[in-house]
């Protein structure tokens, strides 16, 4: 198998996980061999995964030939470059990224956008933190309500994110809209984005990740 996965359920790995799902539906090869970490019990926080796989002690986590790249945002873009553009399924061209240029520029962008606008923010919502972060909340319910607002206009008139055509920037986005409805942000008000999300996330490989 070409690449190593370091997974955890329910973490910030699952975007990794449904990319790669993306990219080996209708393939001979499974593209991953996955490595589970229990990022509960610390095993993202031991000395040899912080020396070997992530000094950040985070997943996702791929290897491939040899080279580590963590951050899922990079997983994202360097999967799509890599196995995505030239992809067949059945002998048919059966692309997932854009070729080098001005949509890819796209892409990458909205690759990068949840992790900076609608992930960051997500700390002050998760139980358990201390009162002097859980104060920010509702300025974090903000943000990301504002954010998935920005996103709403981009899905006006289109079906995906870079037009009529799926691709691993909808995958990644959708994943961290998933995320999002978890956290209780209600998708009904920002009908585009609701209509999106229901689309990508009828796609069979998809469901098969739940
Ligand atoms: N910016 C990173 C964030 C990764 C991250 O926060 N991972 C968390 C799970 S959601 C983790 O691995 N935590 C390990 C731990 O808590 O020990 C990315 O997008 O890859």
């Amino acid at each position: 198998m070409p690449l190593k996965f370091y997974y955890s359920p329910m973490s910030s790995a699952d975007v990794t996980r449904a990319v790669i799902a993306e990219l080996e539906h209708g393939q001979s090869e499974p593209l991953a061999e996955t490595v589970n970490v229990k990022i509960t019990e610390g095993e993202a926080k031991t000395e040899t995964f912080l020396s070997k796989v992530n000094p950040n002690g985070l997943v996702p986590v791929i290897v491939h030939d040899g080279v580590t790249i963590w951050e899922s945002a990079a997983i994202t873009i360097y999967l799509g470059e890599t196995f995505g553009v030239d992809r067949k399924v059945e002998g048919v061209r059966t692309p997932l990224f854009p070729e080098a240029g001005t949509l890819r520029g796209e892409a990458m962008k909205w690759i990068v956008w949840p992790n900076l606008h609608l992930a960051a923010h997500t700390l002050p919502l998760h139980d358990g933190q201390p009162p002097e972060i859980k104060a920010l909340e509702s300025r974090s319910r903000a943000d990301i309500t504002k954010s998935l607002c920005v996103l709403n206009g981009a899905l006006e008139g289109r079906d995906y994110l870079l037009g009529s055509e799926y691709t691993l920037a909808d995958t990644h986005v959708w994943s961290f809209v998933g995320y999002m409805t978890m956290c209780k942000f209600e998708l009904s008000k920002t009908p585009n984005v609701e209509a999106w999300f229901k689309r990508v996330s009828s796609r069979p490989q998809l469901k098969a990740l739940k």
